[in-house]
Parts: C-alpha cells; sequence; structure tokens
C-alpha cells in the first residue's frame, strides 16, 4: 500500500508541477506580502494619485483575505513582478472579482511579458465589467519568445469612485487538465475520484469497441457538464455496442489530453 502510494505521488509530481501559480501570496491571505498597493504612475490626474489597493479582511472568496481597490476617483492597481514564466509557453492567468458602484470603469488582470534586458514584449488587459457577485475571469495567453519574466496586475480602466474586490490570482502554464481515471460499475462509467482544476469545462465520453489509448482521431460518444461524475452506458447516444470507454477533462480553451486509459464495460 505504501509503495502504491508513492509510486502515485511520484506519478503525478512532474504535472502537478509544471502546472504551479507563479503569483506569490496569490489569495492575499499574507497581507500585501509580493505586492506592489501603491502605483501612482498608473493615474491620468495631475497630481498622479492611483486608486490605493488595500488588504481587505472583512471579506473573501477563498481564505480570510482578499485585495480592495477603491476608487477614489482616479484608476489603480495592484502589481506583483517579477513571475517567473517559460518563454514560448501558453499561460492560463485567472482570478476571482467582484465590485460595486464602477459606473462605466472596467477591471480585471493585466500581464505583461518582459525579456532579459527589461524591454516589454507584450501584454494583454482583460479589462471586464465589474461583476456584482464573485467571478472567476479565465483566459490562455502566449508568453512570446525570449520572455524572461512576467509582471501580474489587479487593474482598473478607468476613473471611479467605486470599489472592486480580487482574490485567487493565478497565472499557471496552460496544460489540458489531468487524465480522468474511470472505473466501471456494473453499466455505469464512475470517476468520482477526480480533482478537476476550476479550468474544466465539461467531459468528453468515448467510446470503441476495441481497447485504444489515444482518443486524437476519435470522436465523442457524449459530452457531460463539468459536475457530472458518472453516466450510465445505456444513456450514452454513440455508445450502442461499444465496450471500452474513456472520460476526458476538457478545460475552457478546449484543451484535453488525448492519451487515455481506457475501461472495459461488458454488455448486459
Ligand atoms: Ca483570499
Amino acid at each position: 500500500m505504501i509503495i502504491l502510494t508513492v509510486a502515485f505521488a511520484l506519478s503525478i509530481a512532474p504535472a502537478a508541477l509544471a502546472q504551479e501559480n507563479v503569483v506569490a501570496n496569490p489569495g492575499f491571505e499574507e497581507g500585501a506580502t509580493g505586492w506592489g498597493l501603491i502605483n501612482d504612475w498608473y493615474a491620468r490626474n495631475d497630481p498622479k494619485r492611483a486608486s490605493p489597493g488595500v488588504i481587505d479582511e472583512s471579506v473573501a472568496h477563498s481564505g480570510k483575505a482578499c485585495l480592495r481597490i477603491d476608487g477614489e476617483g482616479s484608476r489603480g492597481l495592484a502589481i506583483q513582478s517579477p513571475l517567473k514564466v517559460q518563454a514560448a509557453a501558453k499561460y492560463r492567468v485567472s482570478c476571482w472579482m467582484k465590485g460595486e458602484n464602477m459606473g462605466a470603469a472596467r477591471a480585471g488582470p493585466l500581464i505583461e511579458f518582459w525579456n532579459a534586458e527589461n524591454t516589454h514584449l507584450a501584454g494583454r488587459f482583460w479589462a471586464e465589467e465589474v461583476p456584482r457577485e464573485w467571478t472567476r475571469l479565465s483566459k490562455v495567453i502566449y508568453a512570446p519568445e525570449g520572455t524572461a519574466y512576467a509582471k501580474i496586475m489587479c487593474a482598473t480602466s478607468a476613473d471611479n469612485d467605486g470599489q472592486v474586490w480580487f482574490d485567487d490570482v493565478e497565472v499557471r502554464l496552460a496544460l489540458p487538465p489531468p487524465p480522468v481515471v474511470v472505473q466501471a460499475r456494473g453499466q455505469e462509467l464512475v470517476w468520482d475520484d477526480y480533482q478537476a482544476p476550476p479550468s474544466v469545462a465539461y467531459y468528453r465520453i468515448y467510446a470503441a469497441e476495441e481497447p485504444f489509448d489515444s482518443v486524437a482521431l476519435m470522436q465523442a460518444a457524449a459530452w457531460l457538464p463539468a459536475d457530472a461524475r458518472s453516466v450510465e452506458i445505456a444513456d450514452l447516444p454513440g455508445a450502442t455496442g461499444k465496450t471500452h470507454f474513456a472520460v476526458v477533462a476538457v478545460d475552457e480553451d478546449d484543451l484535453e489530453s488525448s492519451d487515455v486509459t481506457c475501461v472495459e464495460v461488458k454488455a448486459k
């Protein structure tokens, strides 16, 4: 049992490490550690006074604290730099956000990629209408060739007198969700142990008459929502006469791992 546990831990470690969040103190549980909260250079007005970032311990998406940006008639941001990222790689940038009284001002995550000579290479500000309730924003972006590091910001787009809260800021390599280990229980496929990352948008079920280890050239027999953890074979429209099945988690950008381990379900 111990040997099995160790083998399992070793087998999942590289993928988990590769998708590590490169943002330090991503949920503001350590106060302002790692973040710059006052960035007056970002203000439009003169005298330059940007909306201050504040650690708010009275509200949180997770944990006990989050970041708040108080409009105070300006625009503002909180910044963390440098983030250690790889060049020529896809990254997922995500955060949770809510706000009030923002008027026409928008807000969201802003990422920039810089080279070793501190030249700006590329960046993107996903400034969105600010929701009243905690809402997850998630985007995928390519870190160009030559990228040495990144800067992540939580920013507002325009002068405002509102407040916007950010929590759980993440920058991770955009890899497909980890493989789903599916079990056959009678005439049912079950994957209730699957630890789905928040990027999972749905599951594709693949079916064939013979065993298979890749779904790259296959058409899915069914698509199921992200909260599904089981399905009856009889409910799979494309599975008539099929005996081998695989379940694949697909993320919001349609990334999926094509390598699978299928399971056999004998016909009744
Ligand atoms: Ca938090």
